[in-house]
């Protein structure tokens, strides 16, 4: 009975041997190790480290401007929602036949077509290659920081040496990222460019890192459910969810609430590209151009400071527009809340912080200054900043689920200066709308826009920043 139970072990095993290729290691033993079946390594795009930063000091670029065809009208016009859109009975009943057990019928890209992770028109194109330039800005930044501060500088904000090794693994993580999105884009990809970072420390290094992502997973969430290539969209979800945790991350090491709202933004593409290209130096030779417009700056005047015990009470504390990164560099020492000793008021890199002066609040008055159109920014100066508005009247508050204007007051059309006060929103009860890190644009009107068609603002915006509500 024992031999003949051994017998058929035997040959059990003899049969699962041969599927996983893995010999035998002895006929006698009862158990075995099964060896680890090894698959081909896919490689990783080429990619350097790179060794130059800075702004831009080569000559004049032999092209210019966004890339364009004939463009047939100046806006899209909005319509009704399509024919249909209340035909389908939600009650939680089945309404047409099973396509296989266990399936309901709809959905789309479910009919069993093999998935082609490629992308199928110039919005898919444009749309990826605008997520690419930010995985290379973000393989860079990550890998610069650990490169440009000190151990001490870090440890100063509570950044300790397995932290850092999360900020590592987080540049590691572009390359995959950097490397799935050129596979879907073919040869002509965006490839590496040089960059040039607005900060001089660690604190304003995590800042910078905490936008940046932030308008990178914005930027992605506006064009996702947009996207002709199904297959294309869901292997960049599965990145963007990664970029989503690097964010909050971000906040955490900064020592701020790590996600003070309950959605997050999406943005259109043009935005994205508007606060992305301003640190890109240099691109190389042949580098696939954008066909998103670059607006003009906004300078948040007192855009409240995270670094500051009371955040709020700030006046030009960034190092410069679009982003509108914090500055520490005229606060005082017993200012900042990394010095603090009330456990409420310190903001050392920890899980969750409670800020219990919060950064900003509904009736806040916001000074606002602004760029004329017409600059050259980006890769080689080589785009354009661009305009319709003639006079910006509106301050358009895109958090959450929400665009929510606020009138702006004391327009100057010389100065381009305004201030605007922060509305009063909330997407649900208990919800306020405006928190966390969000975005801000000065607007000719107050057109009513849902996330879902939200690029539809932008012939209307006159300029555009990072606002930091919380
Ligand atoms: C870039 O530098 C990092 C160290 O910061 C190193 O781990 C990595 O291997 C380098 N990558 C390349 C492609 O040289
Ligand atoms: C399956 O759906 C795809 C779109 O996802 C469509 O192009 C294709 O024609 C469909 N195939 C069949 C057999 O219906
Ligand atoms: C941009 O500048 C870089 C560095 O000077 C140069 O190698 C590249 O050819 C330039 N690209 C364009 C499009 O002018
Ligand atoms: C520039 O791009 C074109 C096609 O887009 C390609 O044929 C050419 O080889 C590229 N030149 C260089 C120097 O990379
Ligand atoms: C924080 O600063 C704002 C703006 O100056 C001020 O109104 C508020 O009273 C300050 N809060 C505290 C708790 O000091
Ligand atoms: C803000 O500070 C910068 C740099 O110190 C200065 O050039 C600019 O004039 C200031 N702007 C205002 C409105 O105070
Ligand atoms: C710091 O304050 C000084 C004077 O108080 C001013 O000249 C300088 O522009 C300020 N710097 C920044 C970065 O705001
Ligand atoms: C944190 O903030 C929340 C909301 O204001 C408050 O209810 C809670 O008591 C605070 N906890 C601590 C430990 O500060
Ligand atoms: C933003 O969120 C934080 C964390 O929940 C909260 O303490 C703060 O009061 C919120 N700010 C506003 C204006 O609601
Ligand atoms: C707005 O303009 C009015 C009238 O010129 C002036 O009295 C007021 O002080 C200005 N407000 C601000 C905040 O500049
Ligand atoms: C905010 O967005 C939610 C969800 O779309 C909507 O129900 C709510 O009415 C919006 N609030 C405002 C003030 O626009
Ligand atoms: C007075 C004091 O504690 N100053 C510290 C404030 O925080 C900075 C940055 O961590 C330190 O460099 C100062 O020594």
């Amino acid at each position: 009975m024992a031999v003949q139970l051994s017998l058929q072990r035997l040959v059990r095993l003899a049969l699962l041997a041969r599927a996983y290729a893995v010999p035998l290691v002895s006929e006698a033993q009862t158990t075995f190790t099964e060896q680890v079946t090894s698959v081909p390594v896919p490689s990783v795009v080429p990619h350097t480290n790179v060794t130059s930063h800075g702004p831009y000091t080569g000559p004049s670029p032999t092209t210019t401007g966004a890339l364009s065809t004939s463009v047939l009208a100046p806006s899209i016009p909005a319509r009704p929602p399509p024919p249909g859109s209340f035909d389908y009975i939600a009650d939680g009943e089945l309404h047409g036949d099973q396509p296989a057990p266990f399936t309901p019928s709809g959905g789309i890209g479910t009919n069993g077509s093999a998935p082609v992770y490629r992308v199928q028109s110039d919005f898919d194109y444009q749309s990826l290659a605008l997520a690419l330039y930010h995985e290379w800005i973000e393989l860079d930044l990550f890998h610069w920081g650990l490169a440009t501060f000190s151990v001490e500088e870090f440890e100063a904000f509570g950044i300790n040496a397995e932290d850092r090794f999360l900020l590592q693994y987080m540049a590691d993580q572009e390359i995959g990222h950097a490397t799935v999105l050129t596979n879907m884009l073919g040869p002509e990809a965006p490839r590496q460019c040089t960059y040039n970072y607005p900060v001089s420390n660690v604190r304003e290094y995590i800042d910078f890192n905490q936008k940046l992502t932030r308008w990178a997973e914005a930027g992605v969430y506006g064009f996702l459910p947009h996207l002709n290539s199904g297959p294309a969209a869901q292997l960049l979800l599965q990145t963007i969810t990664i970029e989503a945790r690097q964010q909050m991350t971000f906040r955490q090491f900064g020592g701020q609430f790590p996600m003070p709202e309950w959605h997050t933004p999406g943005i259109p593409q043009s935005w994205a590209w508007t606060l992305l290209a301003p640190y890109i130096s240099s691109c190389p030779y042949n580098q696939t151009r954008m066909v998103w417009q670059n607006f003009p700056a906004l300078y948040i005047l007192n855009q409240p400071n995270p670094a500051r015990i009371n955040g709020s009470d700030v006046w030009n504390e960034t190092t410069g527009a679009w982003a509108n990164t914090l500055s520490t560099a005229n606060v005082s020492s017993s200012e900042l809340c990394i010095n603090a000793t009330n456990p409420t008021l310190d903001c050392p890199a920890a899980i969750s912080q409670n800020r219990s002066i919060p950064l900003s609040y509904p009736g806040r008055q916001v000074f606002l200054q602004w760029d004329a159109p017409g600059q050259v920014v980006g890769p080689n100066n080589s785009y354009v900043t661009s305009t319709n508005v003639q006079e910006p009247k509106f301050a358009a508050w895109v958090s959450q689920l929400n665009v929510t204007y606020s009138p702006l007051h004391n327009v100057s059309l010389t100065s381009k200066t305004a201030y605007t006060i922060q509305p009063n929103v909330s997407t649900w009860a208990g919800d306020p709308a405006v928190n966390g890190t969000m975005f801000l644009a000065l607007t000719d009107i107050d057109l009513h826009v849902t996330p879902y068609n939200v690029s539809l603002i932008n012939p209307h915006v006159a300029a555009l920043a990072v606002y930091q509500a919380g």
